[in-house]
Parts: C-alpha cells; sequence; structure tokens
C-alpha cells in the first residue's frame, strides 16, 4: 500500500501542474462576459489556430462543448448521426434530446470508426415525414472502444459523407491530442475535416477545469450564446483559462508517456490467467479488460481500492483503467502486482 491512491478511475483526475498553479495565481483578469478577460482571449485564439480553426470558446467541460457545439449546428427536430458506442449518445445525459430537441440516431461503431455504409444509409431524404439530418458526430479517441484513435482517412471520409449530403460534421475530440500523439501527426489533420470540435483541458492535458470548442466565426458567434443560456458565460474566467495555456503549451508532447505507461500495464494485464485483455488494440491511454471469468468487475474494484488503486468497472464484469500526468512506472508497475494477487488469490481459492 502506498501513501497516495494510484488514481487510474480516469484522466480527470489529474491536478494543475506547479506551472499550472503559478499562471492562475498570476492571470490577467477581467469580465469575460464583457470579453474583457485577456486571458480567455488568448487562450481562445490559442486554441482555435491549434486546430486550425478560425475561432473557439471557452466552456466548462467536454460535456457543455458537445451539447453548444450539436445546437449551433441544428435546429429542434434535426436528427445527429453519431456511433453507438459514442460519448454524445451513452453519458451526456440526452441534453441533445433534453435542451435542442435534437433527436441522436446511432449507427455502429468499431475501434472508434463509424460503419460509413450504415452511416450513409442513415441520412435522411428531403421528405415531409422525416427529419432533417443535420449533423454527424464523431469521436477520437474513442472512449467507449478502448481508447481507439481515429484515422485522419476515416475522418476525411465521414466529413466527405456528411458534407455530400449537406450535413456538418462535429468531432468530440475530447481526448483529440491524445489520437494525434498517437498517430504521430499534426491534430489539424485530425480536427481539419470537422466543421466544429471540442478538446478538453481538463483530461490527460492536465488543466483543473474547461474544454474549448472550436469553429468557424459565425459558428462560435452562434455558440456563444448557447453557453450563455446554458449558464456557461463565465466571468473572471482567466484563472481557468492561464491553466489551459500552459496545458496546451507544454502538456501535449507528455501525453506520450501515459501512452506507453497503458501498453504497460495491458501487456502485464495480458500475463495474468483469467484477465481477459488485447494489448495490441490499447493505442492510447485508456485499458480495458475483462475479469468476469476471475473476480469480477466489482470484485476487483474493491478489493483494489483496498490497496490503494483506484479504477472503475463501466460494464459488468469488465475494468477501466486510465493513466496520465501523476502515474509513473512504478504505479503501474504497483498496481500489476496487487491485480495478479488479487485474481490468483480468487483463482486459488485463497
Ligand atoms: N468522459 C469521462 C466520463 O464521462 C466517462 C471519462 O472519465 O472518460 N467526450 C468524451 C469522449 C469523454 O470521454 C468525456 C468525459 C466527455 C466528452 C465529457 O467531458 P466532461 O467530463 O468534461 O464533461
Amino acid at each position: 500500500m502506498t501513501d497516495r491512491p494510484i488514481d487510474l478511475r480516469s484522466d480527470t483526475v489529474t491536478l494543475p501542474t506547479p506551472e499550472m498553479r503559478r499562471a492562475i495565481a498570476e492571470a490577467e483578469l477581467g469580465d469575460d462576459v464583457f470579453r474583457d478577460d485577456p486571458t480567455v482571449i488568448r487562450l481562445e485564439e490559442m486554441a482555435a489556430e491549434r486546430v486550425g480553426k478560425p475561432a473557439a470558446v471557452l466552456v466548462t467541460s467536454g460535456t457543455q462543448g458537445n451539447l453548444v457545439g450539436v445546437l449551433s449546428h441544428t435546429q429542434r427536430g434535426d436528427e445527429a448521426v453519431c456511433g453507438d458506442q459514442s460519448h454524445v449518445f451513452h453519458y451526456e445525459v440526452a441534453g441533445c434530446a433534453v435542451v435542442g430537441g435534437v433527436q441522436l440516431r446511432t449507427v455502429p461503431n468499431r475501434d472508434g470508426m463509424l460503419d460509413l455504409a450504415a452511416a450513409e444509409a442513415a441520412i435522411r431524404p428531403s421528405d415531409l415525414h422525416v427529419p432533417r439530418t443535420a449533423l454527424i458526430c464523431l469521436e477520437n479517441t474513442h472512449n467507449r472502444n478502448g481508447g481507439a484513435v481515429v484515422s485522419v482517412e476515416h475522418t476525411a471520409a465521414v466529413a466527405e459523407l456528411a458534407h455530400r449530403h449537406g450535413a456538418a460534421l462535429h468531432l468530440d475530440g475530447a481526448r483529440v491530442f491524445n489520437a494525434a500523439v498517437a498517430l504521430g501527426v499534426n491534430v489539424k489533420a485530425l480536427t481539419g475535416p470537422a466543421d466544429s470540435v471540442t478538446f478538453c483541458l481538463s483530461k490527460g492535458l492536465s488543466a483543473p477545469v474547461g474544454s474549448i470548442l472550436c469553429g468557424s466565426v459565425e459558428y462560435i458567434q452562434r455558440a456563444r450564446k448557447y453557453r450563455k443560456m446554458l449558464g456557461g458565460g463565465m466571468r473572471q474566467a482567466g484563472v481557468i483559462a492561464a491553466a489551459g495555456i500552459v496545458a496546451l503549451g507544454s502538456m501535449v508532447d507528455r501525453l506520450a508517456e501515459d501512452h506507453d505507461n497503458a501498453k504497460v500495464l495491458a501487456e502485464g494485464l495480458a500475463e495474468i490467467p483469467g484477465i481477459d485483455i488485447d494489448p495490441t488494440k490499447v493505442q492510447t491511454n485508456l485499458v480495458f479488460y475483462d475479469v468476469s471469468a476471475s473476480v469480477g468487475g466489482a470484485g476487483l474494484v474493491n478489493a483494489l481500492r483496498g490497496r490503494g488503486v483506484l479504477c472503475t468497472s463501466p460494464y459488468p464484469g469488465r475494468i477501466r483503467m486510465v493513466t496520465h500526468y501523476g502515474i509513473e512506472r512504478t504505479d503501474v508497475e504497483h498496481a500489476l502486482r496487487a491485480i495478479r494477487e488479487i485474481v490468483l488469490g480468487v483463482a486459488v481459492g485463497v
């Protein structure tokens, strides 16, 4: 047992770096609803430039970014096509339906990708009886598909499909910098084909709060209004933006360390009898595996907690572990030892 928990529940648990804490303390501030906060404006300009869009708006969270993002592309009664494993469909409290009157239509997701034929078939014809397909949503990296990276080619193909049918493409890029680092490409190759992009400062990039929504100037103007409607008009938000500037400036390249640690974890898990994992599927910082043949999901979560290792079991029998800033190689080794003892202990009836 170590003195601090090894917290593998999510990369959302990351704490701000010392450089972020200094930047927060020294940030130049103003009321951002009046557009008087120079630090927010700097972050938004930096973020837009980074992903190759004309404009950006700081939002409170990835969920708010996706909701404002969808609202700014759609009207009530429209439909948005998304993956059946997507975050926007599973984990955003049906915000598109509740707030936007937008119906989500799912198509199969595999390895982060949308089934292109199914997506094309899901696009509505022009007919009195049916909703308008206004939008397609893509997610990169893909959370429920094990942190899978969506390729540049697939992103371009989905954008081409959307645009051919007069729809827009929104990218839920909560972890798009993980995808860019894993592929070794400039993030613009992944964000460029999309009409709008959300990415999170508060996950692997380790800022305490905040996400960014990017798109055209007119689109971001609409988004500012929807953000205000949703209570996301923030005042001296430079305290948040200051950490975001550090996040974008110095926390992107180190995501490779998290991916390496996830690989070590996955390879170690594959050697433990009673654990089902394909380590070749682990491309970024999310590690999913199955323990239904041994201790069971809840069993492992609880036993690990007693040994100072935190993780989640998002579906029965399955475990999710996430590597991030603050998780060192020695933490991964400690977690592996604890898992091995628990799983083998149960297997031999100890
Ligand atoms: N995901 C969280 C949980 O909600 C599951 C996590 O711990 O992974 N898009 C994607 C792909 C996400 O994974 C998340 C957060 C969001 C959007 C929402 O971001 P927040 O939590 O900032 O609202």
